[in-house]
């Protein structure tokens, strides 16, 4: 391990046009809300400095986000899809000319290194992409008809107004993912950005909302509040915004579904994950280390594709652990800005109690850290939240291997038998992210089959974090079934309705039915 110091210049916030960030909330074109309300501060993690005072929307303000994103959906539905391409297309440039910037205050609002913080302003302009293809594919299926003369097909609409709540780990990528494909769907779109990433969010909106000014769009088609649970409740309460979709927490997931399933509005949830790769006899231990050590440190530890779980063959234990070991001591900790710094800080304070606490946990469980764990002392590690990461031993049956602590803890464990290495590798409640490493085709096709990993993601040969957008990304159990950006997930963004036309004189029923007059 060694160490890195902070130098952060913060010219990119002025280029990214939020140097007046002491403003309240930007909805649009105008700051608004009351400057002498509520507020929220921004830390950087890097060394504690606050960046900015944000104003939290108030109920007032809301109301008129709300009124505003109601009236724009009834211009933005009735554009051509290819149209709405369009605008997500110049998004997708206004993010290419602004990725350096945007992905250093990703960095520095968050903690994430430069590498990956640019890794998400990709994803946001990938997603645009794609999305800008997917603008011309709303395709409905027409099916045929038990009816003569009738036509049977089905077609998509826009729902209306679309919350987005989304987490400081990938504070800009999420909102893209979500937003560019509801965009070319024909909704609207609210955002509340984590209340510990909000000058993400308002960079973001200036962006988008250049593009709405520049084509004389409604700035109520891309809307963001600020705030913490009590904003986040405006919206899932709120019967106006007919889907949520939320990433977090698996308890903050339980909150939302309860509160939307209530009013019968429909979710897409993205929330914990208790990712694991397992580790065969079979394995390229080259790959399968290299792997390892960017899904267990990569962000430190704070993706929900973080792998958290090592499940290793017993023959190449030891040899897994030692090079991991040696792995570990190679990663520069330190400021995420420094482009030797492979590991950033934790978000904040708490985060690295509740590290902590599980390693304490899992030590009275019977469980060994035997690499890291430390809380880093010195420097600016005094100032922001560093830590060594964690690579530790541990049974399967662990109570604190079962829980998704957001930090970097790596639990190793062993099997002998490939069917107990799936039964270990299923045996959490959340469900989102897998790897397993081997070359022996048997394996592989097991793991993938119907008796396999029981994951959104499964993947042979590669780590369980660092999805591409292009397929949908989301997990089973407690991740809660959702799925957002690639793929067919556009789908959940649309009302389904499918439509009969009798273009015949009689009037035959379904089913056979004679019903005559
Ligand atoms: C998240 O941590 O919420 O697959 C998203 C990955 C990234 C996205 C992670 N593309 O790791």
């Amino acid at each position: 391990m060694s160490t890195t110091q902070a130098k952060t210049s913060l010219d990119f916030l002025e280029r990214l046009g939020i140097e007046d960030f002491n403003f309240g909330t930007s909805t649009g074109q105008e700051s608004w809300g009351d400057r002498d309300g509520e507020i929220i501060s921004s830390h950087t993690p890097i060394n504690g400095d606050k960046i900015a005072d944000v104003t939290v929307t108030s109920r007032e303000d809301y109301e008129k986000v709300i009124s505003k994103a109601r009236e724009a959906f009834k211009t933005w539905r009735m554009m051509p899809g290819p149209e709405r391409g369009e605008i997500v297309r110049q998004i997708g440039l206004e993010l290419r000319e602004h990725k350096e910037d945007l992905g250093k205050l990703v960095s520095y609002e968050m903690g994430k290194i430069f590498e990956e913080g640019a890794g998400e302003v990709q994803e946001m302009i990938d997603i645009s992409d794609f999305a800008l293809g997917q603008s011309r594919m709303l395709y409905g299926k027409t099916m045929t008809s038990e009816r003569e003369h009738h036509r049977l097909f089905e077609q998509w609409h826009p729902l209306g107004p679309v919350g987005v709540l989304t987490a400081f780990n990938f504070p800009v990528a999420v909102y893209s993912w979500n937003t560019m494909i509801a965009a070319v769907c024909g909704d609207v779109v609210i955002w509340k950005p984590s209340e510990k990433a909000p000058l993400c969010g308002l960079a973001v909106q200036h962006l988008v909302q250049r593009v709405l000014k520049r084509n004389n769009l409604p700035e109520g088609i891309f809307n963001l509040v600020t705030g913490d649970r009590q904003v986040g409740e405006f919206m899932t309460k709120d019967r106006r915004i007919p889907l949520i979709s939320a990433t977090g927490s698996v308890r903050m997931g339980q909150e939302v579904a309860k509160t939307v399933g209530s009013r019968l509005g429909r979710t897409i949830l993205e929330l914990g994950g208790n990712n694991a790769i397992v580790i065969s006899k079979d394995a390229d231990l080259d790959m399968a280390i290299r792997a390892t050590v960017f899904a267990a440190i990569g962000t430190a530890g704070q993706r929900c594709t973080t792998c958290r779980r090592l499940i290793v063959h017993d023959s190449v234990f030891d040899q897994v652990k030692e090079r991991l070991i040696k792995a570990y001591k190679s990663a520069t900790i330190g400021d995420p800005l420094d482009e030797s710094t492979l590991v950033g800080p934790l978000i904040d304070e708490q985060a690295v109690k509740q590290m902590q606490k599980a390693l304490g946990q899992l030590q009275q469980e019977g469980g060994k850290v035997v690499y890291g764990g430390e809380v880093l002392e010195g420097g600016i590690y005094d100032e922001g939240h560093y830590v060594t990461p964690a690579l530790c031993t541990a049974k399967p049956g662990f109570e604190i291997v079962k829980e998704e602590t957001f930090a970097p803890i790596l639990y190793m464990m062993r099997y002998s038998d490939f069917d107990e290495a799936i039964e270990y590798h299923n045996d959490v409640t959340q469900g989102l992210s897998s790897g397993l490493f081997t070359l022996n085709l048997r394996e592989a096709e097991t793991f993938l089959s119907a008796r396999g990993a029981d994951t959104g993601i499964c993947n042979i040969n590669a780590g369980t974090s660092g999805a591409e957008i292009g397929g949908a990304f989301g997990g089973e159990k407690d991740t809660g079934g959702g799925r957002e950006a690639g793929s067919d997930a556009w789908k959940a963004y649309m009302r389904r309705q499918t439509n009969a036309i009798n273009w015949g004189t009689d009037m035959p029923l379904a089913q056979g039915i004679e019903f005559d007059i």
